[in-house]
């Protein structure tokens, strides 16, 4: 028998493919067959990791019900959710009242819906009256949504819609490669070209993206900064700035405009090592096309500088008069699935939900209105992601922790740290659908729902808001992380009752949001099912909605959108002579995040069995590497070992890795969490390394000194 088939929206990345899923029996059971529907954004077609995403809803590692333990080095054992629910409950009361309310805490992730992310802010601050939440979008858009609030007074990741990418006649971007990690959005920017557009890639890898542009500049890592004050030197030397648009509508260019003198082409090009002639010709591009887009991604924003480094590719969008021209802007390429809304809604340290903040007396009011609380019971802003888990177990620090849909032990900077500190913890609680890295160091694990199993919205990178809908049931014993929340806030008992239904938790959401920033109090989820998703900033059932930003004015005190001088400085590791080479990470095309989703994908495992570092010829010959040989990668904090890939598409003194592995394959144990001062970004994207052919016969004790859990 065949079922009907339901529209729903893919489990994975900020793109949110429409997909449909169709029950079809097959064997004993019944399996949902995926297949793309036509959205806005996939018009269709979906990646490997979406054709695949319905393998793991009946997987057999699946977590089906709640896992506790007394000692940490004991196995689990399968709890009643009662148990489960009462010992987290226990755990963060208990750190409470021996170390203060800040003592328990949350960390959440930009996969989890709205109404999740909105749940998990207000829990934290309502029912533990803690200051102690973040989550993992501090890793990812934290850097491109200080500089969007900064110059545009507003953080949405794209200010116009992903198929306006087609129309542009120049697309500029720097340190993001779709190819790889959006494939279906790849189809506008192929129309572009189909039009005669021109496509430039800032990337220090010759990426599928960059292969199929016309341009490509290829940085140092770390210099994005430099080259687009280099580039914006260069516009006022031939006289490329578009004067009336920064009269009308910008503040601040003068003191950028002498501040730039310093970026001559020669030096520039030491810097960056980018060919002065191709500067120019990028630049000329940029600035004489009717329509040019730049689109920033992680490769320019996650490092110690990122949040500067996007306000140069800003600044340059500026004086080019692009933000709120026809087909033209600067925007970021949000990552997870709802990493937009995700830091729209309140999880992160210094947010209030509709993108209010946290330390603002009237943002305050009107939030501590809708949650029924006094306003000055609400908490100041706690401290960031990376800062969270490094003062974990210790004085001032989180005591308890609630880790909800992020893999922090695989996904964090200086992972092997974080792991230590992870296990100093009085209490540890983990929710997620497998046995993540972990949730294998927790006290109790419980088991949530996925994607098909659950209703709720989700918004995806262009600002657009979507509809998850559930489409089959969850496994029996599993639950949903809204009705953990709402649970675990009764059995608190602080605050008004927490919905545990995603609708009348929408419908709560869209109250705390009216007048913010991300005002969603228009969007209905009638509104987003006819409508094909809605737009924000919605202020009411009759607002249309805004899929483009700032064709009059910038949502900025006086309107006007503002330039910020900005100055190169080093990366916080640069090459010596014990670390002389640089490491880069990123993302690889089957493989998702932390990899707890894709490493259990038998699809996925097939297209990419392991993970492999990129490594030019030259500097492998120089090492004694050969293709598939294994390479041991050492920096200052640990060491990890991976097979080499040879490829000339990667600068020679640069080596480039995945981070969605564990084990003596976990690449965050050696990344620098040195932070981004206004974003608090750790710095992922570069940090000194020293290279060596492994020698196989080495004991793992001798590869990893700072790995001596086995479980790590
Ligand atoms: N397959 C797959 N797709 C994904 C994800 C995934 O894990 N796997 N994750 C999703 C998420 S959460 C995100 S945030 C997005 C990320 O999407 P992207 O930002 O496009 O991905 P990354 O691979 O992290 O980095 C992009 C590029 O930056 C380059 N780079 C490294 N250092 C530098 C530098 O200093 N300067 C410049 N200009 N470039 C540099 C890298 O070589 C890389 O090609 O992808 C989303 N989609
Ligand atoms: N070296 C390096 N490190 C990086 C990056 C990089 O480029 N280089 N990129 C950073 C970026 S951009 C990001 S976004 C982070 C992501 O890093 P993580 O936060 O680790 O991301 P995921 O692997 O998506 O983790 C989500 C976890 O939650 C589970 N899960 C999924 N949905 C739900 C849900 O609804 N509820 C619950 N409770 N669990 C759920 C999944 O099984 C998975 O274990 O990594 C960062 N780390
Ligand atoms: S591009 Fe992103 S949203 Fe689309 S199918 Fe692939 S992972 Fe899913
Ligand atoms: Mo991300």
């Amino acid at each position: 028998m065949a079922g009907s088939p339901t529209t729903t929206h893919c489990p994975y990345c900020s793109l949110q493919c429409g997909m449909t899923l169709t029950p079809r029996e097959q064997g004993a059971g019944t399996v949902l067959e995926v297949t793309g529907a036509r959205f806005p954004t996939n018009r269709g077609g979906l990646c490997e990791k979406g054709r695949s995403a319905a393998e793991l809803l009946g997987h057999p590692d699946r977590l089906t019900t709640p896992l506790v333990r007394d000692v940490r080095d004991e196995p689990f054992r399968a709890a009643t959710w009662d148990e489960a629910l009462r010992r987290i409950a226990d755990g963060l009361t208990v750190a409470q009242e021996r170390h203060g309310p800040d003592a328990a805490g949350l960390f959440g992730g930009g996969g989890m819906t709205n109404e999740k992310a909105y749940q998990a802010g207000k829990f934290v601050r309502v029912a533990l009256r803690s200051a102690s939440v973040d989550y993992n979008g501090r890793f990812c858009m934290s850097s491109a949504a200080a500089a969007a609030t900064k110059a545009f007074g507003v953080d949405r990741g794209m200010p116009f819609p992903l198929s306006d990418i087609a129309r542009a006649d120049t697309v500029l971007l720097v340190g993001s490669n779709p190819a790889d990690v959006m494939p279906p959005a790849m189809r506008w920017f192929a129309a572009g070209r189909e039009r005669g557009a021109t496509h430039l890639v800032v990337d220090p890898r010759h990426t599928a993206t960059a292969a199929a542009a016309d341009v490509h500049l290829q940085p140092v890592p770390g210099t994005d900064l430099a080259l687009a004050n280099g580039l914006l030197h260069l516009a006022v030397k031939h006289r490329l700035v578009d004067t009336a648009y920064v009269a009308g509508r910008t503040t601040g260019w003068p003191a950028v405009k002498r501040a730039l003198r310093q970026y001559w082409p020669d030096r520039v090009e030491r810097i960056t090592g980018v060919p002065v002639a191709v500067m120019e010709r990028a630049v000329r591009l940029l600035a004489e096309s009717r329509a040019t887009m730049i689109l920033s991604g992680r490769g320019a924003e996650q490092h110690a500088k990122g949040s500067d480094t996007a306000l140069a590719w800003i600044n340059l969008a500026l004086a080019l008069g692009l933000p709120g021209r026809p087909y033209s802007g600067w925007a970021t390429m949000t990552g997870q699935g709802n990493g937009q809304g995700g830091r729209e809604h309140g999880q992160k340290a210094d947010q209030l939900p509709g993108y209010r903040m946290l330390a603002d007396p009237a943002a305050r009011a009107h939030v501590a209105g809708v949650w029924g609380v006094d306003p000055d019971e609400l908490p100041q802003p706690g401290v960031s992601a990376y800062e969270m888990l490094d003062g974990l177990g210790t004085d001032g620090g989180v005591r308890a922790l609630l880790v909800m849909a992020s893999n922090v032990a695989v996904s964090a900077p200086r992972a092997a740290h974080v792991r230590e500190r992870l296990r100093s913890l009085d209490f540890l609680a983990v929710s997620d659908l497998f046995l993540s890295e972990t949730a294998e160091l927790a006290d109790v694990v419980l088991p949530t729902t996925q994607w098909a199993e659950e209703d709720g919205t989700m918004t995806n990178l262009e600002g657009r808001v979507l509809r998850r809908r559930r489409v089959t049931d969850a496994p029996e014993g599993v639950r949903s992380d809204l009705a953990v929340l709402a649970d675990l806030a009764r059995r608190l008992g602080r605050g008004e009752p927490f919905d545990d239904d995603p609708r009348a938790v929408f419908d709560e959401l869209r109250r705390a949001s009216a007048g913010g920033k991300a005002d969603y109090a228009g969007i209905t989820w009638e509104r987003i099912e006819a409508e094909q998703g809605v737009f924000w900033p919605c202020r009411s059932e009759d607002d249309a909605g805004t899929p483009r930003l700032f064709r009059d004015a910038f949502p900025t005190p006086d309107g006007r959108a503002r330039f910020h001088v900005v100055h190169h400085r080093d990366a916080a590791e640069t090459p010596d002579d014990e670390y002389p080479y640089r490491l880069t990470t990123g993302r690889s095309r089957a493989h998702y995040q932390s990899g707890t989703q894709t490493r259990r994908t038998k699809a996925l495992l097939d297209a990419e069995p392991e993970p492999a570092v990129d490594i030019h010829p030259d500097l492998a010959a120089r090492l004694g590497v050969a293709e598939g040989g294994d390479l041991e990668l050492r920096t200052r904090r640990a060491r990890a070992r991976m097979r080499a890939r040879l490829t000339t598409t990667i600068r020679p003194d640069t080596v480039f890795a995945p981070f969605h592995w564990s084990g003596e394959q976990t690449i965050n144990d050696l990344t620098n969490p040195a932070l981004d001062p206004a974003s608090r970004m750790p710095e992922f994207k570069v940090c000194a390394v020293a290279l060596e052919a492994a020698r196989t016969a080495d004991p793992p004790s001798l590869r990893s000194p700072e790995r001596e859990d086995p479980s790590g």
